[in-house]
């Protein structure tokens, strides 16, 4: 296994909407299985696959203290069930920034698993906003977007200082 780049925003790879998958090949095992590593070794409760650089519809996620309940989405979709709430979020892509988003507590995910059997799942708290999380990256959005335009503009700038200052 190896440990996978996490790209930072403002890369423009994090802004391309990702391909579905349709290969289910040893090509792709190895890249779900990097995506765990760098995952768990960020530390993370999620990963999508433009994070590391590769433009497909594959996020991975363990939300369990013990990193003991792997999910792979392939292919993900979602609906959400209650009423959207304030919940604060950070994201790989945008290290030491975390901020308040509106997310739906509960979820009905649809989705493919690493062998390309469909599964669903319903889930709520942090699972549910991990999914949000994570499809919205497969979308090519990231949490700030739903911040005010201001609120943006200094997050880019503090992580572009942050490049120029070898951090
Ligand atoms: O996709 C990502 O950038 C991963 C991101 C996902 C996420 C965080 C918070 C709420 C929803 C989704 C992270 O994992 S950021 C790190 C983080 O929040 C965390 C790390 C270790 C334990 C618990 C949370
Ligand atoms: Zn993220």
């Amino acid at each position: 296994m190896a440990l996978l780049p996490i790209l930072h925003h403002p890369d423009p790879r994090l802004r391309k909407k990702t391909a579905p998958v349709q290969q289910f090949d040893q090509k792709l095992q190895k890249l779900i299985d990097d995506m765990f590593e760098t995952m768990y070794a960020a530390p993370g409760v999620g990963l999508a696959a433009n994070q590391v650089g590769v433009q497909l519809r594959l996020s991975v996620m363990d939300c369990s203290d013990e990193h003991d309940q792997p999910i792979v989405m392939i292919n993900p979709e979602m609906v959400g069930s209650d009423d959207p709430q304030d919940m604060e979020e950070g994201c790989l892509s945008l290290p030491d920034i975390r901020d308040k988003v509106q997310r739906y507590n509960k979820v009905k995910l649809r989705a493919l698993d690493r062998n390309g059997k469909p599964f669903e799942l319903e889930a709520e708290g942090l699972m549910a906003q991990c999914i949000q999380h994570e499809i919205d990256h497969l979308d090519g959005k990231l949490y700030i977007d739903y911040l005010s335009s201001l609120k943006r503009e200094r997050i880019k700038k503090k992580l572009l200082k942050a490049v120029a200052s070898g951090q």
